[in-house]
């Protein structure tokens, strides 16, 4: 560090870390890592993580953000595709199921199921664009499991519909490839590991409690992952793509952690 940003430092050190303390915890959601990392993370801890000088707000928010991105490499080590998150009784489903997207319900996109195409791209050998009823026509299955919002809500519910890993296979995905991209009719977009992607409860939903999926909870198609927070779980999908790029995603480029899961 040069002596401008050590004295920089030393005059504004306190409420930097306060700052970033805080910002950490907003930005990395999970309660495990806020509780980690603010017991742990001092100011030098975050220069060296990120190999940023923190001189001003800006390089202070690119720290944060490097930081996050290493945290999305960690969290991509400890994931254990073959842990399941756990399921529950229909009699626990929460009733009424909230609603969340980034704009108010009575903006909530109309898809035409006629004419809808979901579009398929990238590393894929098959990229023909599907209809409801080919999706219809694989083999189906359901879950009972908890979606957690940021926002500071969860909610459990039951979606049905065709396991990601048997539709990513039948369209002849790289299962190597790094990322799996989504581009949604009401243009919010995400993105996902390939490990996750694959996961045993990853789920390409076409119905929400035994009923087509309404237009509010992602009508024709909820990529739903119960592995995952909220904004990771796509609704209204219109465009899946298999890539080595990083997509980044709505949410995510804003500052939300990218791997969001556990
Ligand atoms: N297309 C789209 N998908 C989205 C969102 C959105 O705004 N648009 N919001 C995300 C967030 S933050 C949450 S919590 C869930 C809400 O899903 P629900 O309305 O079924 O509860 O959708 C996620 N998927
Ligand atoms: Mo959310």
């Amino acid at each position: 560090m040069n002596r401008d940003t050590t004295s920089w430092l030393a005059k504004n050190g306190e409420t930097v870390l306060k700052d970033a303390r805080r910002e950490i915890g907003r930005r990395l959601e999970l309660p495990a890592r806020r509780l980690f990392l603010q017991r742990s993370l001092s100011l030098g801890g975050l220069a060296l993580l990120s190999g940023c000088a923190l001189v001003d707000e800006d390089s202070v928010d690119n720290a944060l953000m490097k930081v996050s991105r290493f945290n999305d490499r960690v969290q991509g080590w400890l994931f254990d595709p073959n842990r399941l998150a756990p399921t529950y009784p229909e009699s626990m489903i929460t009733r009424p199921f909230p609603f969340n997207a980034y704009y108010g319900e009575d903006e909530v996109r109309e898809v035409d199921g006629e004419s809808y195409r979901l579009e398929v791209g990238g590393l894929v050998a098959d990229k023909h664009a599907w209809t409801l009823a080919e999706l219809h026509a694989m083999p189906q299955s359901d879950q009972v499991t908890r979606h957690i919002c940021v926002e500071g809500w969860s909610a459990i519910g039951k979606w049905g519909g065709v396991p990601f890993a048997s539709f990513l296979r039948r369209v002849g995905a790289d299962l190597s490839a790094k990322y799996v991209g989504f581009k949604c009719a009401d243009d919010y977009y995400t993105s996902i590991d390939m490990p996750t992607a694959l996961h045993a409860q990853t789920l390409l939903t076409l119905t929400y409690d035994g009923e087509t999926l309404p237009p509010r909870y992602g009508f024709p198609i909820k990529l739903r992952m119960p592995t995952k927070l909220g904004y990771k779980n796509p609704k209204h999908i219109q465009a899946i793509f298999v890539t080595n790029n990083y997509p980044g995603g709505y949410w995510e480029d804003q500052g939300y952690n990218w791997f969001g899961g556990s």
